[in-house]
């Protein structure tokens, strides 16, 4: 009984996400700035760069990256968030590093480092 009390609410529900798929696709696609909360957390980028300035204590760390063309973005110096601070721990100025960021908005919060021999 219970199986065909929740059947037409389900047929409805899944007659209702092909209609919604296009107009999330086009709304990404007209305003990337606009995507969901979702979108923002799947979007991780990998770079490489030198580290400028990484103090034990602190939450961030600012690298002298190499172009991420994913981004658009020429070689610059930034700062970026730590995950986890311990992220920078064991790397100094001057240290080449590969890393993984990931972008929430304009924060871009580091979520994986190396060094790079
Ligand atoms: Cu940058």
């Amino acid at each position: 009984m219970r199986v065909f009390s929740i059947f037409p609410a389900l047929v409805l529900t899944l007659s209702l996400i092909p209609a919604a798929l296009p107009l999330a696709a086009a709304a990404h696609e007209h305003n990337p700035q606009c995507a969901s909360p979702a979108a923002k957390k799947a979007a991780v980028y990998t770079a490489t760069g030198t580290i400028v300035m990484a103090e034990k204590t602190a939450e961030t760390v600012a690298i002298r990256h190499d172009p991420v063309p994913a981004l658009n973005w020429p070689a610059m110096t930034m700062n970026f968030r730590l995950e986890d601070p311990s992220l920078a721990d064991g790397l100094k100025k001057g240290d080449a590093v590969r890393f993984d960021f990931l972008q929430v908005g304009a924060v871009f919060t580091i979520v994986d480092m190396e060094p790079l021999n």
